[in-house]
């Protein structure tokens, strides 16, 4: 750490250098003065998984530039620049970049009341709507088929085939279940007519969001994975980490349970901002968008635990395997759940 703090013109001996967030794949650390005076958030890119960190780098540079001219009012947090004037610097093999801690502004973990969720969903309509006469087609695509259900459930096909033989079998009942939802996939395939392509964020769990003190929300952070995409992309992943009092970590499926007002307050927020711009037809896919998101987690997470855990790393034997059970869990109660 210190000879990343040196490249950025920061004493080692005046700042401490804190873990920060519950990110699963960048590693982000808080970095602060003694006197607390100042503050930045550090982030080193896992290349396992963005493989080209130049990329992302290349797409905050863009969008940077065009809301400057077009919205210079929106509060956009392009990572600092070091002493030589780039905005990524490399040690040992790995990237790193440095964004200031906005002073005022505040990241939450839990949704625990449905203005937050109606705060958030508006700043990540307001984000699309923004770049709108931005040409999406100009980024670069950090992931490719990030989003893309039908080749999350090819690779969970493949695990079927090449997985660890002994967890394949005691994953019986959940693969079973898990397949029995394919027609998810199938309704996916043929949404994509209906569905335009805009710029979509890819990840609006809600501390990619920045309040200010009196809960109303500023800005989204965490660009690495904006690219064209589907608005069931940012609204099924609201629906996913905001209408359940608990996250994917729970063990105790019972908990699970969809929280109305939450679902509620997503859609409100979101058209607030988006009304105008969705057609008709997309507007029907609210509902829909939620079980596309926690259906491709749920396969992302089974997959994972059949792999031996390689993706997403695993805290104890079984971890995956119980992100996946929670998320089938929180699919089946939101497809029951019928918002009127
Ligand atoms: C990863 O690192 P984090 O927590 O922001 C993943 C998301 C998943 C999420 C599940 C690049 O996001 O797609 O929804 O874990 N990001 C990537 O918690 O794979
Ligand atoms: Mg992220």
């Amino acid at each position: 750490m210190k000879e990343i703090l040196l490249q950025y013109g920061l004493s080692p001996d005046d700042f401490t250098v804190q873990p920060f967030g519950n990110g699963l794949i960048n590693s982000t650390w808080i970095v602060e003065s003694r006197s607390l005076q100042k503050r930045y958030i550090l982030q080193k890119i896992n290349q396992q998984v963005f493989k080209q960190p130049a990329d992302i780098a290349f797409n905050i540079r863009l969008i940077d530039a065009y809301l400057k001219i077009h919205a210079p009012a929106y509060l956009f947090v392009s990572p600092i620049k070091n002493l030589e004037g780039a905005d990524m610097v490399k040690s040992d093999g790995a990237y790193y970049r440095m964004f200031p801690f906005v002073t005022n502004s505040k990241t939450i973990d839990v949704v625990e009341k449905p203005e937050q969720a109606y705060e958030a969903a508006k700043q990540f309509g307001r984000f699309t709507k923004l770049l709108f006469g931005f040409d999406a087609r100009s980024l670069k695509i950090t992931l490719p088929d990030f989003h893309n259900l039908s080749l999350r459930y090819k690779q969970f096909e493949e695990s079927l085939n090449n997985g660890n033989p002994e967890r394949l079998v005691q994953s019986k009942e959940l693969i079973d279940e898990v397949i029995a939802h394919k027609h998810i996939v199938a309704t996916y395939e043929k949404l994509s007519s209906t569905l335009q392509r805009r710029c979509t964020h890819h990840d609006t769990k809600i501390s990619n969001v920045l309040f200010d003190r009196h809960d109303k929300g500023l800005c989204v952070i965490d660009l690495d994975t904006v690219m064209p995409g589907y608005f069931i992309s940012d609204v099924g992943d609201m629906i996913r980490t905001y209408v359940c009092q608990v996250n994917e970590e729970e063990k105790d499926f019972s908990r699970i349970e969809i929280r109305p007002a939450f679902y509620q307050a997503i859609i409100d927020g979101y058209l607030s901002e988006m009304g105008e711009e969705l057609t008709d037809e997309e507007k029907k896919l609210f509902h829909y968008a939620g079980c596309f998101m926690i259906y491709m987690q749920a396969l992302r997470f089974l997959t994972d635990h059949l792999n031996n855990d390689v993706y997403y790393g695993a805290k104890y034997i079984g971890h995956n395997f119980v992100r996946a059970g929670n998320q089938i869990t929180l699919l089946n109660r939101l497809m029951a759940f019928n918002p009127g």
